[in-house]
């Protein structure tokens, strides 16, 4: 049985563009969650005094301003100010606070929101101790390109303010410093007028292409002091202008001209937007050009990937299909390809075809972080946002009678036969099948996942791995995500390893208490298993035993009870589910408890399986 079996082609038209559709019945049922529910949570009881009169009340205006949904957050002395600012002068609504148990989880929850929306949400994090803590998913979101407005606090940086000790602890010279290398841009502002100056000029950054999170660290005394006098009004809108990241109209001609003289074009679709006419157009680019087309998992779903022209499945490493295409190919089309020089790699030399590559990667290029990647051949650079490049593409060359060639690849199927243990192929399709046709947002998935086993039809259909390889982004990233799913009639599946799931299993709490519904499925093999195949690999070329692999790596003796972690919580905890016959049920369950409004975890005991054990040899490749 295969994802929506009898419905390959249903997410797209015949010719693979997404056309409107009616809702599938399952889908008319599935979290319609008002989105004004959130709201109702945490209401405080009117201030009275309402007039802006301290530096943070400005803070929470200009936030107010520009519209911050949210700002997740786990809270601190350090900005107490602002803290009564948001519930106390603006009512704790735009932005409303989403409490977290720990900063990782807050920076994930606004990553997760803005691979869903493309927009920043807002985290608050207190002083440096916060900001140590949020600095893996500060990292993770800045190498996945994603906005946030991380918001910080400083002790009073006037040392004649502050009280002894903590504010002197909690207080760094260059608290920006310690993420300055992986966000766009940092500021400290020292004036109420100038930190409304640093958010506008912050959430315009982030949000503009190539984007990424930035941080704003306020003084603890800048928020507290009392407004000399109210700052004139302005309007936001004037102070965000939108950037146009089009092509130069003679590199689209250029461009066209090259596909369409091509014999054997391959497409590189990474990482575009979730706009469903960005995807037609990617759609009828291919077809017009007959090029075979490639997404990773690094990014959000790209292009149908059961479309005939579609290589292969999206595969974190290998590229067994991929690599002999562009070693022919004449043409190569990069759009924003994660890494286009270690895709080229293993042809052993600069393709024999030409490269366009277009992206606006390297404007965020810097001396400390290397996720630039290596440096590609390219004979045409287009410095555009792929999604326009994309558009004006497919106008240039026109209709032009389809070139789909070959046939859709069908969905890996676990072997028949009775098996004594889970296998993640067997999760795979246990969960296509509890899921039906509803419409499934793939949050997170993990190490040991095949791109074969699920197709994606809508951009929307998964949204990409965390960027950076932090392990523990997938819980927080999964409830961000579904906080933005609210409503959309879409089911959020987020499907982690349990060292993932283990690292930051506290992100739930947030979806439980703010009711948003979330499916967490852990492929759980009691290990962080990816490392045991690294041990096994060295201890190989070293001829040491390899039976001594799982030492330091397996999470036994005792196994660790996650369904009591997710209880404990408040969510809904299915399993451990242990046998084949039993997956189907525990999904049914836990899709409905979702649907219900709830958070569910399934704990699926999995046997390590070769999703790890394949990327960990892709990687060894070359070392024998
Ligand atoms: C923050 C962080 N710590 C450690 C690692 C190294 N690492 C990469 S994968 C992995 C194992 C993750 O375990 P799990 O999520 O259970 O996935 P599995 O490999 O078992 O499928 C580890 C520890 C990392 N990438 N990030
Ligand atoms: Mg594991």
């Amino acid at each position: 049985m295969s994802l929506r079996d009898g419905s390959s082609r249903d997410g797209y038209s015949r010719d693979g563009s997404i056309r409107e559709r009616p809702a599938p019945e399952a889908a008319s049922r599935t979290l319609h969650v008002a989105k004004s529910d959130i709201a109702a949570i945490e209401r405080p009881i009117p201030s009275g005094t309402n007039a802006a009169g301290f530096g943070s009340d400005v803070v929470a205006e200009t936030l107010r301003d520009l519209d911050i949904p949210y700002i997740a957050l786990n809270p601190g002395a350090s900005y107490r100010g602002l803290h009564d600012s948001l519930v106390n002068h603006i009512g704790n609504a735009s932005p409303q606070m989403l409490l977290c148990l720990h900063e990782e989880a807050a920076v994930a929850i606004a990553h997760g929101y803005a691979k869903v929306t493309g927009k920043a949400m807002a985290a608050a994090v207190h002083s440096n101790v916060g900001l140590f803590h949020a600095t893996m998913a500060i990292f993770n979101a800045w190498c996945d390109r994603m906005p946030i407005l991380v918001l910080g606090a400083t002790g009073p940086v006037d040392a004649a303010k502050r009280r002894p000790w903590i504010d002197w602890i909690h207080t760094a010279a260059d608290q920006g410093a310690i993420v300055r290398h992986y966000t766009k841009w940092d500021d400290q502002p020292a004036s109420p007028a100038a930190a409304r100056e640093a958010l506008l000029r912050a959430s315009w950054l982030a949000n503009t292409a190539p984007q990424g999170p930035v941080y704003i660290n306020l003084d603890a005394d800048m928020q507290e002091a009392a407004l000399d006098k109210p700052l004139p009004a302005i309007d936001p809108k004037r102070f965000m202008p939108p950037v146009a990241n089009g092509a130069p109209a003679e590199l689209i001609k250029q461009a066209a001209a090259w596909l369409t003289g091509a014999k054997h074009p391959v497409i590189l679709a990474g990482r575009v937007s979730r706009d469903v006419a960005a995807w037609n157009s990617r759609v009828a680019l291919a077809e017009a050009t007959g090029a075979h087309v490639c997404t990773t998992p690094k990014a959000g779903a790209a292009f149908p990937t059961d479309h005939p022209l579609h290589i292969d499945a999206p595969q974190p490493f290998t590229k067994d299909d991929l690599t002999p295409l562009l070693g022919e190919a004449d043409v190569i089309l990069s759009l924003d390809w994660v890494d286009l020089a270690g895709t080229l790699k293993p042809l052993g030399g600069p393709p024999a075809g030409k490269v366009i590559q277009v992206s606006l990667d390297h404007q965020l290029h810097n001396g400390w972080s290397m996720d630039y990647q290596g440096l590609p051949p390219v004979d045409l650079f287009i410095a555009a946002d792929p999604d326009t490049v994309t558009t004006a593409l497919a106008a240039a060359i026109g209709p032009v009678p389809s070139k789909i060639k070959g046939q859709p690849r069908p969905l890996h199927e676990p072997k028949a036969g009775r098996k004594d243990t889970i296998g993640i192929e067997d999760l795979a399709q246990a969960l296509r099948g509890a899921v039906g046709r509803r419409d499934v947002t793939l949050t997170h998935l993990p190490l040991s996942w095949q791109g074969s086993f699920w197709h994606f039809r809508h951009p929307l259909d998964f949204l990409g791995s965390d960027g950076g390889a932090g392990v523990g982004g997938g819980p927080g990233i999964s409830v961000g995500a579904a906080l933005a799913l609210r409503g959309s009639g879409r089911l959020p599946v987020g499907i982690c390893g349990d060292g993932d799931f283990l690292m930051s299993v506290t992100a739930l709490w947030t979806a439980v208490h703010y009711r948003i519904p979330l499916l967490i499925i852990v492929a759980n093999n009691r290990s962080f298993y990816n490392d045991e195949v690294h041990q096994e690999r060295i201890a190989i070329l070293r001829n040491r035993p390899v039976d001594n692999k799982w030492i330091g790596q397996k999470m036994l003796d005792p196994e660790i009870d996650l369904c009591g972690l997710a209880r404990a919580q408040g969510a809904r905890g299915f399993g451990p589910i242990t046998r084949i016959e039993n997956l189907a049920a525990a999904f049914a369950e836990a899709v409905a408890a979702v649907e219900n409004g709830e958070v569910a975890v399934v704990d699926v005991r999995i046997e390590p399986g070769y999703g790890a054990r394949n990327a960990s040899a892709a990687m060894h490749r070359k070392s024998g």
